[in-house]
């Protein structure tokens, strides 16, 4: 099923013709209205008529996070704040948070795309969408809750918290498409287990995780747990919010980015070389379609590949491989490079756990040290403490065979780590205090 058969089904060649005109009024229209680009261009003499081929798209520089920072709030919007009816901002660690804003053709933009998303999703209309993305800044909220509108499907605005409630109105409301933060839909499992309800029995068919990185091994935990398809859907606020790519339904195995609208990349984080097709490197997105704040080679941070064969799904636009994290979200210990996604690959494979975890690195004697912390479940706590160590062992064993890093393995008592209403907090680095 598709919801624009038309532009996602787009032959290789219309596309890419589709993408060089996009990208060449985009330029000329950041050259004219943005300082930032105006002055970079201008230093290194691109003008929209020297982009004659995608392949000149590496003549331009990249934009990074600080690139907004610096230009905060307004400073890198394309148009007055006349056209803009809508301001997000990512929250970010430190410092200000990262402005965008979208004239009402953006906001049109990423409803279709949301749509178009939701449809590769397998949601329809006459499903009842559970939203339970934070409104507000934060894009998930109303990134999703427009694209269900636009596909006609009800949807119920939740926001994140309350969970509870969310579980009642789930049950009550017959909800049939659940979309939340792969973290959070396992922490509502949860409370609906306290509260004495079979999460699997409800109308649940569909779920729509994303914003933050997660894997396959949890994809697993998910939809035994609660039931559904657990589908993978990417964006960021910068570039959009939710829909910048999603998984079909049909084959679960990769993101389609919506070529139409942003053409990707794939470099070398340290020396910012493209890689060649196929390998995995940070991703670049450049927008083709955006008026309130066009990006150009916007430095994601985001780590993935670019995966070019065809679909079974029939979707031209190619793939992306379920993220493996954020370069910085990359842990550096003893000189091995670790993504917590590895970790959690190792978590999920092993028996007698809840798939609830943290890292916590610190230097001691100025040697790097990871613990993992992960909770047992209630058969395991009441184990003999022999059963317990030898579980925590074969953990230890397990990572330092697929990592190469020894770590602690610190088992906890189930529902004692803290649960996230939306982004997972994995990672507690105390070198940085
Ligand atoms: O998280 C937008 C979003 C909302 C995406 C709802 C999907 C669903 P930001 O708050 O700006 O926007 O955070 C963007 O989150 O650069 C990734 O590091 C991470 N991220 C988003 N989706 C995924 C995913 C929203 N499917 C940042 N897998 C991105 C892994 C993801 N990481």
């Amino acid at each position: 099923m598709f919801w624009n058969e038309e532009f996602e089904t787009l032959p290789k060649e219309a596309l890419e013709s589709l993408q060089l005109k996009r990208l060449q009024q985009t330029v000329a229209k950041v050259a004219a209205s943005v300082p930032l680009y105006r002055d970079s261009f201008s230093k290194s003499g691109i003008t929209a008529d020297k982009i004659t081929s995608l392949e000149h798209l590496r003549d331009l520089p990249f934009t990074v996070k600080q690139d907004m920072r610096d230009n905060y709030p307004y400073g890198l919007f394309a148009v007055s704040l006349e056209e803009i009816v809508r301001i997000h901002a990512s929250s970010g660690t430190t410092g200000k948070p990262t402005v965008v804003g979208y004239t009402r053709k953006d906001i049109d933009s990423w409803s279709e795309l949301m749509a178009r998303s939701f449809v590769a999703a397998g949601a329809h209309k006459g499903d009842v969408i559970h939203n339970a993305y934070g409104y507000g800044l934060f894009t998930g909220g109303l990134g999703a809750h427009y694209g269900a509108e636009r596909l006609g499907a009800s949807v119920i605005p939740m926001s994140g918290g309350n969970s509870k409630k969310q579980i009642m109105i789930m049950q009550d409301f017959g909800s049939t498409v659940l979309t939340c933060t792969p973290s959070y839909s396992l922490y509502l499992a949860e409370i609906a287990a306290e509260e004495g309800i079979d999460i699997r029995s409800l109308k649940l068919k569909v779920g729509i995780f994303g914003a933050e990185p997660w894997s396959e091994q949890m994809r697993g935990e998910i939809e035994a747990v609660l039931n559904l398809k657990a589908i993978d859907i990417y964006g960021l606020s910068e570039i959009l919010g939710p829909g910048v790519g999603i998984e079909c339904i049909e084959a679960q195995a990769g993101l389609h980015i919506w070529e139409d609208h942003f053409i990707p990349e794939i470099i070398d984080p340290e020396t910012c070389q493209v890689l060649p097709p196929g390998e995995r490197g940070e991703l670049v997105i450049t927008t083709i379609t955006k008026e309130g704040i066009p990006l150009i080679r916007y430095r994601t941070r985001d780590i993935t590949r670019i995966i070019d064969e065809p679909c079974i799904c029939g979707r031209t636009h190619r793939r992306l491989e379920r993220m493996s994290g954020r370069s910085d979200d990359m842990m550096i210990i003893r000189g091995v490079n670790i993504f917590p996604s590895q970790i959690e690959s190792v978590l999920f494979n092993v028996k007698g756990i809840e798939p609830h975890y943290q890292l916590i690195i610190n230097r001691e004697e100025n040697l790097d040290t990871l613990e993992v912390q992960v909770e047992v479940n209630e058969q395991t706590f009441s184990d003999e403490v022999k059963g317990l160590q030898s579980l925590a062992n074969q953990i230890r064993r397990e990572i330092k065979d697929l990592l190469g890093v020894t770590c602690k393995v610190r088992l906890v008592v189930p529902k004692t780590l803290a649960r996230s209403e939306g982004k997972a907090r994995r990672v507690i680095d105390n070198r940085q205090r």
